[in-house]
């Protein structure tokens, strides 16, 4: 886990001011929010992980459904020789498209990008381990910043997994697609996974389990900012809550205080009141339509190749060339 096996684009320091700002923002806000990425400390990748095996998330497995039947056929429509993964995690899914693309013979660089530098480095150390050969080149950062910096022979297939994309708001989505657009050369490829609309309360189960991992991923965020901040957040003290917004058609998670708090943020310079009953809004989780994301892509410059579905039609799966 040093800087000969991952290029950071994120020290700790750059990590630490970037929360700052957020923080700053979020928590200042006549409605209080948090961005997401923030859950992913090496506690909150270990979560996420859990919560990819329970039985309420269903997208994990929906979306490797696809990719286990597809892997072949993306490799042969796009011969791609490097490919990118954009907020990697365990790149544990990734490895059916790095099989499909060794088994076809065009595959020569694999650059996972992740804003968890533990979770990149494990990555990383188990695909070197078990694709000797492979040139395999992680890179810490956000996508939203480091696009520009994406190493690798062409034509490469960034993929963008898990329904990630659902957490940024429309206008970001739209400017993130543009962004990921600009750094492909035309014949470049994009893969994207997608959650798709379906019955709220499948929606609001799978990000409100009877486990309470996803109550526990939730408040993780509130122990990074102690620890990264010095903060005094007890996260006992707040209620983790899913709510189906339909009429933007996203599953919003929530923290609800429990009772009136001050809370001091001294690494932001900030002391935050909540009253009793009052909600910090931590991740937003876009759901899809077909046609939306047809639109979008379009939108952003991409045609659209291929598009395939779970069998139970639950997760989306886009194949679009830029
Ligand atoms: C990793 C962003 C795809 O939105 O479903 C899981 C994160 N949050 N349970 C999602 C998450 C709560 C997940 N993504």
């Amino acid at each position: 886990m040093t800087e000969f096996d991952l290029d950071v684009h994120r020290d700790p320091d750059g990590i630490a001011e970037a929360l700052v700002v957020d923080v700053r923002s979020g928590l200042t806000a006549a409605q209080k929010w948090l961005p997401p990425k923030w859950f992913y400390d090496a506690r909150g990748s270990e979560l996420f992980e859990e919560i990819t095996a329970l039985p309420e998330y269903y997208p994990t497995r929906a979306e490797r459904e696809v990719l286990d039947a597809r892997a072949g056929e993306i490799a042969r429509v796009t011969g791609a020789r490097t490919l990118v993964e954009l907020g990697s995690g365990s790149s544990e899914k990734t490895r059916l498209l790095l099989d499909g693309l060794s088994g076809h013979g065009t595959l020569r660089g694999f650059v996972p990008l992740d804003v968890s530098e533990t979770a990149l480095a494990e990555a990383v150390a188990a695909i070197r381990a078990d694709y000797p050969g492979l040139d395999v080149r992680g890179v810490v950062g956000d996508f939203t910043e480091h696009l520009g910096l994406l190493p690798g022979e062409s034509p490469r297939l960034v993929v963008f997994l898990g329904g990630t994309i659902g957490n940024f708001l429309p206008a970001e989505r739209a400017k993130f697609l543009r962004s990921v657009r600009d750094v492909l050369a035309e014949g470049e490829w994009l893969l994207l996974g997608t959650d798709l609309v379906k019955d709220p309360v499948v929606l609001e189960r799978a990000y409100d389990d009877a486990a309470g991992v996803t109550a526990e991923f939730d408040r993780n965020v509130l122990h990074v900012i102690n620890t990264t901040l010095g903060a005094d957040f007890d996260p006992a003290k707040f209620t983790h809550e899913s709510y189906w917004d339909a009429a933007n058609e996203w599953i919003e998670m929530r923290l609800r205080a429990q009772e009136d708090m001050t809370v001091h943020v001294p690494g932001a310079n900030l002391v935050v009141r909540f009253e009793e009953g009052e909600h910090i809004r931590t991740e937003i989780s876009a759901k899809f339509r077909p046609a939306g994301v047809a639109a979008e892509l379009a939108e952003a410059g991409f045609r659209l190749e291929r598009w395939w579905t779970d069998s139970a039609a639950r997760f989306g799966v886009s194949l679009a060339r830029a």
